[in-house]
């Protein structure tokens, strides 16, 4: 059995498939279905634009597909930039623009107030018309200046102080034990053991 993951962002594909691996089923790219047509996601909430690409993805392949809507929530921002996370500095999506500006809207605000989190629903999207979602949050701090090299996005600025480090200092299996994506697949695929392994 195939799943497909409908997702264009390479960092996604590379943590999603890393904690897949040892699913019964076949993990695969929508890059290989040509033509999926790119999915406005117009939605006000991560959920919303998940099942929308879910379900965009299952009726064009018929196989099921798994979708991810994600982003950052910064609180002295009133918890933007959300949903539109990836496009936070407009067009193209450019991670290294987005932390500029990142910096710049938070260079005045004070250290205790730099709080925020990643959030992250992914949507499981049956080729009969069922969706099913998942969530996971997880919580930290937004630095003042970039460290780590590692993962994609936010994650140079963004600070765990349990761990005393960025999500971008983390290898993947550490980031995927515990951050918003690796959460919400966990239960994605509980989900999928319970539809179509038993
Ligand atoms: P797809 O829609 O093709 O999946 P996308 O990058 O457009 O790719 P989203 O609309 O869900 O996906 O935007 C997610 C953005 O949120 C992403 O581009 C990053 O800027 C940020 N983001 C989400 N998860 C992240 C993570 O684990 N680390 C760093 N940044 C993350």
């Amino acid at each position: 059995m195939k799943l497909v993951l409908a997702t264009n962002n390479k960092g996604k594909v590379k943590e999603l498939a890393e904690m897949l691996k040892h699913l019964q089923m076949q993990v695969i790219s929508i890059g290989e279905y040509p033509g999926f047509p790119e999915v406005e996601e117009d939605g006000t909430t991560f959920m919303a634009n998940a099942v929308k690409k879910a379900a965009a993805a299952a009726g064009f392949t018929g196989e099921i597909c798994l979708a991810d809507d994600s982003g950052l929530e910064v609180d002295a921002l009133g918890g933007a930039p959300g949903v539109y996370s990836a496009r936070f500095a407009g067009e193209p999506k450019d991670d290294a623009a987005n932390n500029r500006k990142l910096l710049q809207l938070l260079a005045d605000v004070p250290d205790e107030q730099r709080t925020g989190r990643f959030r992250c629903v992914i949507a499981v999207a049956e080729p009969g018309g069922a969706v099913h979602t998942a969530e996971g949050v997880c919580e930290g701090v937004i630095l003042r200046e970039l460290k780590g090299e590692g993962g994609f996005g936010y994650d140079p600025l963004f600070y765990l102080p349990a761990y005393q480090k960025t999500f971008a200092e983390l290898n993947l299996e550490q980031k995927n034990a515990i951050s918003h994506r690796g959460q919400a697949l966990r239960k994605a695929v509980e989900i999928l053991n319970r539809l179509y392994v038993n």
